[in-house]
């Protein structure tokens, strides 16, 4: 039945004891996306024009796409004049708040001091870590305004010590920006603010242009187009630059026992279908009787009809579901396979089953975390891999910002050790530089000069 059959709000329901597991995966198959090609049709195009024509080219668009005709640069430099950033004193408390927990999680990520591992005697091996030099963050417009996008990608940027942060983000039809976003451009001591968005902005990030400076590396989440041109910069060698993963709609999966509050399990499903219509949420529930799942759905249609974006939601709810399964370990097994964004434990000893989280972007514990402080203020990060991503990649952390360089230092002793295990290696590739550049060392210390 359609889930919104009679104007009521509701998830359809799958028994996992009662269907074959192919009927289970179907079921929680994410919505599908527009395919690869089309989109790299429309975005290629798009990117060609603003590597050869610049700021012309973007601001072209801009005034197309954003409607913001009025706009005459695309980017604004640091310093930011005040009036771009004048807030609510209430809003600007809670970006400090939320900066602030951001940096104190992302600075405990550094590491302390360089690896150095002594391999065999006379051999050290170290690993030590740089910034990224030039970063691009994507902060997307659409649907809703998303400042707490801009701390998660520019306090990461500012703790590693990245020399140029550079925000980008569609502007409004009347060419301004969110003053949220400036603030916390401000606040990340960003160097510029390029007011772009989709494709466009990507290109002009990584080929930089009369006015916006190129990056080595862009990260931030974005629709379809903004992912597709990220892949596509990617992967040009002239380009040089790299990004984070790739992005899809957000999602999450709460885990629900009988101890669980409904309404808390319904507030943050909706939390996640409220993004976009092409959100999935998925509702784990262990061993419920009807009337608790019954208590579930009542809640889930009662909380979105009284909500501003009713109609996405409807759009979530209508390819989400409530998976229902005897035991955590049937629902971490779901769970796994799905590779959540979000991962909601509302269950008893939701503590201990963290333990048996293998696939995940970030997890929340017990009925007081709800996944929106994790968006917003909590300390964690919300960029996150999406679409079963979870499965081999990292949310946007530390990491995400600086690169690991190694370095060796053999004593003459160390190179005695090792040094026969190279030129028999050598030896076998037919690599005989590689062998002889060994050898002359060897015989030199054999021959007795220092
Ligand atoms: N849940 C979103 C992030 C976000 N939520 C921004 C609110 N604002 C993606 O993980
Ligand atoms: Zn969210």
């Amino acid at each position: 039945a359609p889930a919104t059959e009679s104007g009521r709000i509701t998830m359809k329901r799958i028994d996992v004891s009662k269907v074959s597991e192919v009927e289970v995966a179907d079921a929680l198959r994410r919505p599908s996306q527009k395919s690869a090609e089309t989109i790299m049709g429309i975005v290629t195009p798009i990117i060609n024009d603003v590597r050869q024509n610049g700021d012309k080219a973007l601001l072209s668009y801009t005034h197309k796409f954003e409607k913001a005709t009025s706009l005459t640069s695309p980017v604004i430099k640091a310093p930011f004049p005040q009036e771009l950033m004048n807030l609510a004193p209430e809003t600007i408390k809670a970006i400090d708040v939320s900066f602030e927990n951001i940096r104190k999680f992302h600075a405990a990520q550094k590491e302390e001091k360089p690896l150095q591992v002594e391999t065999m005697p006379g051999v050290v091996c170290s690993r030590f870590s740089r910034p990224i030099e030039r970063v691009g963050l994507y902060v997307p417009g659409g649907t809703a305004v998303l400042p707490s996008t801009a701390l998660m990608l520019g306090v990461p940027a500012m703790v590693a010590g990245c020399k140029k942060i550079v925000l980008a983000s569609p502007p409004r039809a009347d060419g301004s920006i969110t003053p949220e976003i400036v603030y916390v451009a401000h606040k990340v001591g960003a160097e510029s603010i390029v007011l772009a968005g989709g494709a466009q902005a990507v290109a002009a990030m990584a080929y930089g242009t009369e006015s916006v400076s190129k990056v080595d590396k862009i990260l931030g989440p974005g629709n379809q187009f903004v992912t597709a041109a990220k892949m596509h910069v990617s992967n040009d060698t002239n380009a040089g630059v790299s990004i984070d993963m790739p992005a899809g709609p957000s999602e999450v999966l709460v885990i629900a026992d009988k101890d669980a509050n409904p309404a808390f399990v319904a507030s943050d499903l909706l939390s996640q279908a409220e993004h976009g219509v092409d959100s999935q949420v998925v509702c784990i529930a262990i061993d419920l009787d009807e009337g608790q799942l019954q208590a579930i759905e009542d809640e889930v249609h009662k909380q979105a009809m009284a909500l501003p974006r009713v109609d996405i939601v409807r759009g979530a709810i209508s390819h989400s579901v409530t998976v229902l399964v005897k035991n955590v370990d049937e629902a971490m097994k779901i769970s796994n396979d799905y590779a959540p964004e979000h991962l909601i434990l509302q269950i008893q000893d939701a503590e201990e089953t963290v333990e048996k989280v293998m696939n995940a972007g970030s997890v929340f514990i017990g009925q007081w975390t709800p996944e929106s402080v994790g968006d917003y203020s909590a300390g964690v990060n919300h960029s996150l891999p999406t679409y079963g991503y979870a499965k081999q990649y990292s949310g946007v952390n530390l990491g995400s910002f600086v690169k690991h360089i190694t370095s060796s230092n053999l004593t003459a002793e160390g190179l005695k050790n090792v040094g026969s295990a190279v030129m028999q290696l050598a030896k076998v590739e037919e690599l005989e530089a590689h062998r002889r550049a060994v050898e002359i060392r060897l015989s030199t210390l054999e021959g007795g000069k220092a």
